[in-house]
């Protein structure tokens, strides 16, 4: 396979502004046919070439004529077309064997679509290419009785019964749209409806269709949308365009949900919920994916991407929305901290791996890869910068000046900075480089206190490491929050950095403790020799609760990493000083406190050393936490029953005190004397959030009523899909010896299937991405298997495939051994045939 380059774009060589589409569905042949408006643009005489893949071509007309034309396995080329034509094309499809998730397909008894990147050429012949916008009409016929429901993008604008058994329902939708936007689902749901008023008056009527007896669990997906459309217009001043809009969720999903014009089609894990089947967690996962999907609708379908390089101008910015909506729905600093964790855990190491690329890729292979953490999380801190940079007036000034310019366009991540740039009169051009330098920036901070002056000096060196894709790396542009901690309190400053070297002087009253990077200000890596007592005065005193956080987090890591060198030593004084000062308030500051007595994930740890040996690390990281356990005994016993006394409801202060009982009880269960108090908060919890928390802590401390308690769940639970899903991944990521053998035994229990891939990331991911024990096993077994398991998955479903082989990518940190067991399994697997575009090009960098 050859990859695609960014410098190569040309503008498409005709357009295709209308398209009407008839679906006759069947499982096995349904029946496409295509009527495009066809119209050359520019003077040339190239042939109209369309993208097609396993389509079984029926017939193509120009004009009404027949023409012969020969279909390869990439799609079809027509010669000598006039400069403006009518062509129809009829394919047949075979939903029902789709099992890539990809253009048309069935998930249970429904038939849906998927269409981003590149879905569209599985439905049909046609230029799929985002800068081919086209206004659409589509007609869909199907057997009434099982598909009482027939939906697409846009308004219902007719609708009839046949003699057969059969009806049809015919969509327009009034806006042009690339083809990945598109959007089919045929089914028989339960449906919840609703209304929405904007701004402007107009009322929009919101449809939610889940499957028949969920219509209970989807109460919270559509408030969440609500609470979205009444942000957007109020933060952004965007109102929906249409008359309707409809969400579908469908089990069978490779993403969390899609934003295809007026027709959201979801993984249903992000939309169902109540109490006693999802976790506080999943209720503002859904909150969130919904409003990302809403927020589309104007970044993404109304100013779209001229090219899938591209992709970070639509999602990177609604990722940075989205972060915005849920900082205003729930806790700021908590949401905050969480994305700072996805971007150290996963985007650092995407970064240090063999995938590394910048937020706009320059090459892609396949464009399915791309879907990734730098281009969707730091695709977001980069807008985020911006946002910094320019405040909220100028950041809300840029985005009107970009909607108001673009609505309807396809353009470039280019455009996007040059419109921020225009509305705020402001020189970018250093900026653009974070959208064509890949790797994480190290920034080292130097200071000095000059005590006669009484001015702090302050000196920052940015330097980016040279990566896999890219040997020279440029100073960038980025705002380096800090605040500074005084016996008076505290001052807060925003430090523009553009140089390699740059100093700044601020006047202080006697020397303060510096605290760098609030808020994670920038998608950085800070070298910063700090002594414990600073550290444990910025985490108990910090104003910044993200600083406060960093900073215990910090004490805790350099107290694993310590413990790694010398296996019997104690903990520091300054992490027992943490942990009192910190369980003191968690009372007060229940989010705050739980957070800042968590311990830093094995893969967090992983990131903050070029080496790291898997045994000794983990083994430090326990050893850490049983010091913890057993010095706050009283403790954790006492703060567990700081739970709410109001039943079940995801409000702030419960999910605040739920999550700090979570943490307190990963502590307790290492207690010999936990028993009972796990068994009794498992017996009595009346809601998902406290019985999984009991399930984790019983599984992290290997606790002997893991077991009883996963049996007892799963008789409970054992026809409940999503649940089920919790429950594989509790034995996925279990490190236990035997963990491998329940493995495979449950690959194949009646609840698992390769085909879901809810399922396949429940059990092998969680094995993948977070077994540590599991997958580094010193035999190379864990290798062994996920690597088997891929080659099975890979002729199913090649998108999800490529997602799992992430944690066999990173391997340089690890020995010398690890590396060599894994780099077989990776050559095993280059050779395997026949191997998808999406592993040939990650397995291919891997090992180069
Ligand atoms: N566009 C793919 C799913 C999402 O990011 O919303
Ligand atoms: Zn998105």
């Amino acid at each position: 396979p050859q990859a695609m380059k960014l410098a190569d774009y040309r503008q498409p060589d005709f357009l295709i502004p209308a398209l009407f589409l008839d679906f006759e569905l069947h499982d096995t042949q349904t029946r496409v046919t295509a009527v495009s408006k066809v119209r050359r643009q520019g003077t040339h005489s190239h042939p109209l070439i369309l993208d097609g893949e396993k389509l079984q071509l029926v017939s193509v007309e120009i004009n009404g004529e027949t023409v012969s034309a020969q279909a390869t396995e990439k799609g079809l080329c027509l010669e000598n077309v006039p400069d403006e034509f009518e062509l129809r094309i009829v394919t047949h499809i075979d939903p029902l064997n789709n099992t890539s998730l990809e253009g048309l397909y069935k998930s249970g008894s429904a038939f849906c679509t998927q269409c981003e990147a590149e879905g569209f050429r599985k439905i049909t012949y046609f230029m799929d290419r985002p800068d081919v916008m086209a206004k659409y009409q589509v007609k869909i016929t199907a057997d009434r009785q099982t598909y009482p429901y027939l939906l697409s993008n846009g308004n219902k604008i007719g609708q009839g019964e046949l003699p057969d058994g059969k009806h049809w329902v015919l969509w327009e939708d009034p806006f042009f749209k690339p083809c990945y936007l598109f959007a089919l689902v045929a089914g028989d749901f339960d449906l919840l409806e609703d209304s929405f008023t904007t701004a402007s008056g107009r009322q929009v009527a919101l449809e939610l269709f889940v499957d028949k007896g969920n219509l209970g669990r989807a109460g919270h997906a559509m408030a969440s949308l609500k609470k979205a459309m009444l942000w957007d217009e109020q933060r952004y001043g965007l109102e929906y365009d249409l008359d309707i809009y409809m969400i579908v969720a469908v089990d069978f999903f490779n993403m969390g949900a899609m934003e295809n014009k007026g027709l959201n089609v979801f993984n249903s894990k992000f939309v169902l919920a109540d109490p006693a089947s999802a976790t506080d967690e999943d209720y503002f996962n859904i909150e969130s994916v919904i409003a990302h999907e809403y927020f589309h609708n104007w970044t993404g379908n109304r100013v779209t991407c001229r090219d899938w390089f591209q992709l970070s101008l639509k999602e990177g910015l609604t990722v940075f929305r989205d972060q915005q909506f849920s900082a205003d729905m729930a806790d700021p600093a908590i949401v905050r901290i969480k994305q700072v964790q996805v971007m150290r855990e996963h985007q650092f190491a995407e970064d240090a791996g063999p995938m590394v690329h910048p937020i706009r890729p320059a090459e892609v292979m396949e464009m399915n890869n791309f879907y990734s953490v730098t281009v969707y999380d730091k695709g977001a801190e980069v807008i985020r910068m911006l946002h910094t940079l320019l405040g909220e007036t100028g950041f809300r000034q840029g985005m009107d000046l970009y909607i108001a310019r673009h609505d309807g366009q396809a353009v470039t991540c280019d455009d996007f900075v040059q419109a921020m740039q225009d509305a705020n009169g402001i020189d970018l051009t250093l900026f653009r480089r974070w959208y064509s330098q890949s790797g994480t920036p190290r920034v080292e901070v130097e200071t000095l206190y000059d005590d006669k002056r009484q001015q702090f000096a302050l000196t920052l060196r940015q330097h980016t490491p040279a990566t896999a894709d890219q040997q020279d790396k440029l100073p960038l542009h980025m705002p380096v929050a800090i605040e500074l901690i005084d016996e008076t309190g505290s001052q807060q400053h925003i430090l523009s950095l553009t140089e390699s070297s740059q100093r700044f002087e601020l006047a202080c009253k006697g020397e303060p403790t510096l605290a760098v990077l609030a808020g994670f200000s920038a998608p950085v890596k800070v070298d910063f020799a700090q002594d414990s007592q600073e550290l444990l005065k910025t985490a108990l005193y910090g104003q910044d609760d993200f600083l406060r956080w960093d900073a215990a987090q910090q004490l805790l890591s350099e107290s694993i990493h310590a413990s790694v060198t010398d296996a019997n030593s104690s903990l520091p004084e300054a992490v027992l000083a943490l942990f009192s000062g910190t369980l003191d308030v968690a009372a007060e500051k229940p989010a705050l406190a739980a957070e800042m007595l968590a311990l830093p994930s094995f893969e967090t740890l992983a990131q903050q050393k070029p080496h790291i040996h898997v045994d000794s690390l983990l083994a430090a990281r326990h050893s850490v936490k049983m010091q913890l356990a057993e010095a706050f005994a009283g403790q954790w016993k006492s703060l567990i029953k700081v739970a709410p006394d109001q039943s079940y409801a995801y409000q702030r202060e419960q999910v605040q005190l739920r999550r700090l009982k979570a943490v307190c009880l990963t502590y307790l269960a290492e207690l010999p004397d936990s028993e009972a108090i796990l068994q009794q908060g498992y017996q009595h919890s009346d809601n998902m959030s406290d019985t999984l928390a009991i399930l984790r802590a019983c599984q992290s401390a290997n606790h002997r009523l893991f077991e009883p308690l996963m049996q007892d769940f799963e008789q409970r639970w054992g026809q409940d899909s999503l649940v089920m899903d919790k429950w594989f991944a509790l034995h996925g990521s279990r490190q236990h010896p035997n963990s491998l053998a329940s493995l495979q035994l449950l690959t194949g229990h009646a609840m698992y299937s390769i085909n879901n891939p809810n399922k396949v990331r429940a059990l092998i991911g969680s094995f993948a991405f977070y077994n540590t024990a599991g997958f580094h096993a010193a035999d190379g077994s864990g290798y062994r298997f996920v690597t088997d398991y891929l080659m099975k998955l890979d002729a199913v479903n090649p998108q999800v495939a490529s997602r799992l082989i992430t944690p066999m990518l990173g391997f340089s940190h690890l020995d010398s051994t690890r590396q060599d067991l894994i780099v077989q399994q990776l050559a095993r697997l280059l050779n395997h045939e026949p191997l998808s575009r999406d592993l040939y090009e990650k397995v291919s960098k891997a090992l180069h």
